[in-house]
């Protein structure tokens, strides 16, 4: 079953068909997390999210997946603890998404894959002075990743949701004020992490992972907004924005650890 998935996964990919003349990489993200495979580190610390709604500014239709941006000149929403030496600012958030509810992320838990996957990336202000300074440094970058399933309405995705169709075509950006993106993280402290890249151009492996063990449910409507989306731009023939996922890569020589036994 794992095999004929990353199989599929590959062959359905519009965006990553060049792929394998990218990078070369030995961190190289997303992965297939083998739970059994995975070692408990004790020194883990709980994961601290402290973001203010305030800092949210805008929503935007970047051609790849709609993201939402955060001001990242203070440390009013950061991260610590878990894994970090320090806090991480956070920068924006965004998701990856199938056609269909077989796939859809971009990790794997034991070869399972998920509708969709919500990605939180925050950079380090200890070691950089901006965000795109972080994307070349090591352990410059932080992304918390949050599997969604099939299941109960999420009252405070919704919100996201109803912003949608502003921002349906490509370049199209919204202001979205006041919106704490904790409320998409679930309660259960419990994470892997692990050292990896980003799943995009320009793949850098600057990214420290923390993957939630814990999906949080979404609606099949709720999911069905997001393949509303089009990669296209105003004017152009409308492709819908779905599979924006990367395929897996592989581990090569990496250990992932989790916080919980
Ligand atoms: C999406 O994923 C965008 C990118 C992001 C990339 O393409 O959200 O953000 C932009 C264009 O600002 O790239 C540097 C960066 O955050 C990869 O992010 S990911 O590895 O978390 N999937
Ligand atoms: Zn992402």
């Amino acid at each position: 079953a794992a095999c004929s998935s990353y199989r599929l996964r590959d062959a359905l990919h519009p965006l990553w068909q060049s792929e394998f003349s990218v990078s070369g990489g030995t961190r190289q993200s997303p992965i297939n997390i083998q739970w059994r495979d995975s070692v408990y580190d004790p020194q883990l610390k709980p994961l601290k999210i402290h973001y203010d709604p305030d800092t949210c500014l805008y929503i935007w239709n970047n051609g790849y997946s709609f993201q939402v941006e955060f001001d990242d000149s203070t440390d009013k929403s950061v991260i610590m603890g878990g894994p970090l030496e320090n806090h991480y600012r956070l920068k924006q958030f965004h998701f990856h998404w199938g056609a269909i509810n077989e796939w859809g992320s971009e990790h794997m838990v034991d070869s399972k894959v998920f509708p969709a996957e919500l990605h939180l990336v925050h950079w380090n202000p200890v070691k950089s002075t901006s965000f795109e300074e972080a994307i070349m440094e090591n352990n410059g970058l932080v992304v918390i990743g949050v599997f969604l399933k099939l299941g109960a309405h999420h009252a405070g995705l919704q919100k996201l949701v109803d912003a949608l169709p502003a921002v349906k075509h490509k370049d199209a950006i919204v202001e979205f004020d006041v919106f704490d993106p904790s409320c998409l993280v679930p309660s259960c402290p419990d994470y892997w992490t692990y050292d990896g890249s980003l799943t995009t151009p320009p793949l850098t492996e600057s990214v420290t992972w923390i993957i939630k063990k814990t999906p949080i449910e979404v609606d099949q409507n709720q999911l069905e907004e997001f393949r509303m989306l089009l990669f296209t731009s105003a004017g152009q023939e409308e492709k819908r924005m779905v599979d924006n996922f990367r395929p897996l890569q592989p581990l090569m020589n990496r250990t992932v650890r989790s916080s919980f036994r």
